[in-house]
């Protein structure tokens, strides 16, 4: 059993779609064991992202992960990190295969509808960032 961390971002609670991409996590077999709807400030964002700091698109990410809500949950199942990120699909929507969550609904490279963490290290520090003990059960 693996835990992951998801995020479906600021646009895909724009487009109304928190509920399509919830179930797509549960049609593929992975349990929602933690959930929240909240706003990261920018310096939340700046925190969550700091790996990414030196990237270019850092202050546009930061902005735009940070211009309304978001929901952050945690996924668990076999293998979650890389069955998330296959549900999720390429970063960039225009690469990503038809039937991923990033297919479906994104925007460009930047709005992407989801986040996954992206290894068991990432996952750990990340679902840290959001969630304690007591709001995760399985
Ligand atoms: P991932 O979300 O698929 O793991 P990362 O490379 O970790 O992709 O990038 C983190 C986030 O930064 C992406 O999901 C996307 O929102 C944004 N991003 C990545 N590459 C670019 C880019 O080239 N331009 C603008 N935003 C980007
Ligand atoms: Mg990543």
């Amino acid at each position: 059993m693996e835990r992951t961390l998801s995020i479906v971002k600021p646009d895909g609670v724009e487009k109304n779609v928190i509920g399509e991409i919830i179930s797509r996590f549960e049609k593929n077999g992975l349990k929602i064991v933690a959930l929240k709807r909240i706003k990261l400030t920018k310096s939340d964002a700046e925190g969550f992202y700091a790996v990414h700091k030196e990237r270019p698109f850092f202050g546009s990410l930061t902005d735009f992960m940070s211009r309304g809500p978001v929901v952050v949950l945690v996924l668990e199942g076999e293998n979650a990190i890389s069955k998330n990120r296959e549900i999720m699909g390429a970063t960039n929507p225009e690469e990503a295969d038809e039937g991923t969550i990033r297919k479906d609904f994104a925007t460009n490279i930047e709005e992407n509808t989801v986040h996954g963490s992206d290894s068991p290290e990432s996952a750990d520090t990340e679902i840290k960032y959001f969630f304690n003990a007591l709001e995760i059960t399985g």
